[in-house]
């Protein structure tokens, strides 16, 4: 057998053997972990888990309708990914997209949200600490940190976000280098989950890096120059194309209002929602404890 041969077989053995290895499901909390526990059963093998009702007590699950947002964000300014078709930081094509990053009041994004334009798709997404910098007057509504977390961690998140889109807006497979502590608040959001294993089967390719831009009301596209490294693969459309994809584990969770997930670093995922769904995460980089 070639030697190349030899290695791709050791190789799937290796998948097969660590997907073996995972659980069936991802496991469902009705308590949270204490930090040992937390560390113990979930941080240390890499596993996620969900806690249900992980955040029914906070203010916000019970405060955040549209005219409490309103009351309390109206004018304040906000940044919104908007694309044409529900695409930020996707492939299209042979392009990696950006998406336009518009400044808006809040008022103006909701009334927005409200009745949705055919052909553009908004998203509070900014990953940028944007709970805190952006949304500060909400944070008397949620937790600012999750104690057990925190305490198994070492440390406070590096950044807490605020989430809220359109439900044509489609954030593709991806994966990040921080521990990721992610809360919905209200409405669905549907996560599609791989393990970090993916990453030695994943169809990656290279793209030019691009960004949507509007003038007088229609959509253009400018090039970057520069290059992104990305996978041109939805979970939920091309599972059958590549098949050694099919073959690691994928796992597909539905988190309602008041859920919690934890999804650690490096686990590939792809997140959709219902409509006007609204989420807060935690990030803690793991530089922090490895
Ligand atoms: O909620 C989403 O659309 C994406 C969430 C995500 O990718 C993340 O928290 O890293």
């Amino acid at each position: 057998m070639a030697e190349k041969d030899k290695q791709w077989d050791c190789m799937k053995y290796f998948s097969n053997e660590y997907c073996d290895l995972l659980p069936i499901d991802v496991p469902v909390l009705d308590e949270a972990p204490t930090s040992v526990e937390f560390l113990r059963n979930y941080v240390s093998p890499n596993v996620p888990f969900v806690l249900k009702k992980g955040v029914e007590q906070w203010p916000a699950f019970r405060k955040w309708n549209d005219n409490y947002l309103r009351n309390r964000l109206h004018n304040n300014k906000c940044t919104v990914a908007v694309t044409p078709n529900g695409y930020a930081d996707a492939v299209l094509g042979d392009k990696f997209m950006l998406p336009e990053e518009r400044i808006m009041t809040f008022n103006e994004f909701l009334d927005e949200m409200n009745c949705p334009v055919h052909d553009r798709v908004l998203y509070l997404q900014k990953q940028n600490n944007c709970l805190v910098d952006e949304f500060s007057c909400l944070m008397e509504d949620v937790d600012s940190h999750i104690p057990w977390a925190t305490a198994a961690l070492g440390d406070l998140p590096e950044a807490a976000n605020f989430w809220m889109g359109d439900s044509r807006a489609v954030t593709s497979l991806h994966k990040d280098h921080y521990e990721n502590i992610y809360c919905v608040l209200r409405g669905l959001k549907e996560f599609i989950l791989y393990p970090p294993i993916l990453a030695a089967w994943a169809p990656y390719k290279t793209f030019r890096k691009c960004q949507y831009y509007c003038e007088d009301g229609e959509f253009k596209i400018k090039d970057l120059d520069d290059e992104v490294k990305w996978i041109p693969f939805n979970p939920k459309l091309d599972d059958k194309k590549y098949p050694m994809v099919s073959q690691i584990k994928k796992y597909h969770i539905i988190l309602e209002a008041g859920d919690m997930l934890y999804l650690p670093a490096l686990w590939f995922h792809h997140v959709e929602q219902s409509h006007a769904c609204i989420a807060v995460n935690y990030c803690v980089n793991l530089s922090a404890w490895r």
